[in-house]
């Protein structure tokens, strides 16, 4: 048997360009260059949509269960891929191997691609009165665009492409420039099983690519996760083509512990919650409303959580926590930390790069007494930083929790699951968890609301978002 190196070697040559024809993708952590990412240009973008476009009927012709039977072998495939693509990833993307972060992602590809393959979007009887019949079906939209971040480059690939192939659609796949390579090698795994051109990947470092992607005639649904302002862009662009959208946008998540929370049973739940990922997670915790009398308590057992959370080079096994994937994000991060030290944030762990372990490492951070208006607080960090501010009156937490333009998810935490729901109740956010944050299901739609973006994804609103509704009437 080859050993995994040699295989994640292998899936690498597979996928990437010549030096003289790529471009240079360097490792998160050290900068080194770990490959080339082959290169198309906005020419490429017509001919990619038109081979979905060729392979398209028949695949929809194949019928649910075949595909279905499809998908459930290309999750056996990711499966015995798993630990060179969560090295690949690991290697381009910062995330350790450990925690819940490469080995974690790669085995959520292959859960959201059995739940792809095993939900059912049943047709729906309207009317059925002896006289009149009514009923709704779905079927596929056409091709599927599927724009993705670097964050989950991987996960949030299937998220896109799984529910879409189900459904009939093919796909054309446009991976972040910063993460090409690890969702080349996983189309290149999922090409191994599918039949050609059903799922085709289209590169480049020119936003323009996307750009041209989304707007295309072809196109008859936009998948996009990423930043607020390319979701604008892509909805001016649906002006053109029409496509249908679904857009996962940033978060700015807050939580709100209540004053009979135990700060010790929730500070490890909390701690994941903002720091998944190092903090680069959309439904992440990124401000933590804390009741006054148990204020110090919590700030005090998340310190301590976050103090044991070994952070270093992702295939060093042990390692929980990771670089900044790349410097633009680093410097938000940076900027936002220095701007909340000037502002009188009180540095409770971290607070600083951390030079020697590579160049885009910034240590965990817990800043506390903040308030809203600082900057930290109201924009989106996407890194290992969490703002903790006090409050006093319940009705001053929901309304800051409330306060802002995003909208994905947000938590309460509290030893009463009652009073947490009717706090939840009032919360504006697609998601909000109690006791949890982050926690996702295939079968538990997620998506945003205000700023944060529109459509569902997972379980049956999933499929339903890849699909062309059809009422038969009479
Ligand atoms: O995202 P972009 P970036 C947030 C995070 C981060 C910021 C910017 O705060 O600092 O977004 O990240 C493609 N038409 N999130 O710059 O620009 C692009 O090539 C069509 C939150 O990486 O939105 C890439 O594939 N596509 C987020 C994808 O869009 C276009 C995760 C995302 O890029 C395009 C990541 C266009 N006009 C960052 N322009 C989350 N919700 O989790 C670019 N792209």
């Amino acid at each position: 048997m080859p050993d995994i190196q040699s295989v994640e070697e292998s899936l690498l040559a597979r996928v990437q360009a010549t030096p003289e024809t790529g471009r240079a993708i360097p490792d998160a952590a050290t900068r080194e260059t770990i490959g080339y990412a082959p290169e198309h240009a906005v020419a490429d973008v017509a001919a990619a949509v038109a081979r979905a476009k060729a392979a398209q009927p028949a695949w929809e012709e194949l019928g649910h269960e075949a595909r279905a039977q499809s998908l459930l072998e290309v999750a056996d495939a990711v499966d015995a891929h798993a630990e060179a693509l969560a090295r690949l990833l690991s290697r381009e993307q910062g995330k350790p191997l450990d925690g819940p972060n490469a080995r974690f992602e790669v085995g959520a590809c292959a859960t959201w691609l059995r739940a792809a393959a095993t939900i059912t979007l049943e047709t729906e009887i309207l009317i059925e009165d002896g006289t009149d019949h009514a009923e709704l079906t779905y079927r596929a939209i056409g091709v599927v665009a599927a724009i993705g971040p670097w964050n989950w480059p991987l996960m949030i690939a299937i998220w896109q492409i799984a529910p879409a192939l189900r459904m009939g659609n093919t796909v054309v796949v446009k991976p972040s420039e910063y993460t090409p390579l690890s969702v080349l090698a996983l189309v290149d795994v999922l090409n191994a099983v599918l039949p050609p051109d059903v799922l085709v990947p289209i590169v480049s470092s020119d936003r323009e690519v996307g750009a041209r992607l989304a707007a295309h005639g072809d196109i008859g649904k936009v998948m996009f996760t990423g930043s607020t302002v390319t979701g604008r862009r892509i909805v001016e662009a649906s002006g053109a083509n029409l496509a249908r959208l679904t857009l996962e946008l940033g978060g700015n998540d807050a939580g709100i512990v209540l004053p009979d929370a135990d700060p010790e049973t929730i500070a490890e739940g909390l701690f994941w919650g903002a720091f998944i990922n190092t903090g680069q997670t959309c439904a992440a915790l990124k401000r933590l409303y804390v009741h006054e009398s148990i204020y110090d308590e919590v700030i005090d057992a998340l310190a301590a959580v976050a103090e044991r959370m070994p952070m270093g080079y992702g295939l060093d096994e042990g390692n929980v926590l990771g670089p900044l994937q790349n410097s633009k994000q680093f410097d938000i991060v940076k900027r936002l930390v220095d701007d909340a030290k000037d502002r009188g944030g009180r540095v409770v762990i971290g607070g600083e790069p951390v030079p020697e372990l590579g160049p885009n490492f910034f240590a965990a951070t817990i800043i506390a007494d903040l308030g809203d208006g600082v900057a930290l607080v109201d924009e989106e960090q996407f890194g290992p930083v969490l703002p903790v501010i006090k409050y006093a009156n319940i009705e001053d937490a929901i309304a800051s929790a409330n306060g802002l333009d995003a909208g994905l998810g947000a938590s309460v935490w509290s030893s009463d699951r009652a009073v947490a729901r009717a706090v939840a109740a009032r919360l504006r956010a697609g998601t909000v968890w109690i006791n949890a944050h982050g926690a996702v299901h295939p079968n538990i739609p997620f998506g945003g609301v205000k700023n944060s973006g529109y459509g569902l994804e997972f379980g049956v609103e999933g499929l339903k978002a890849v699909a062309e509704p059809r009422v038969v009437a009479g």
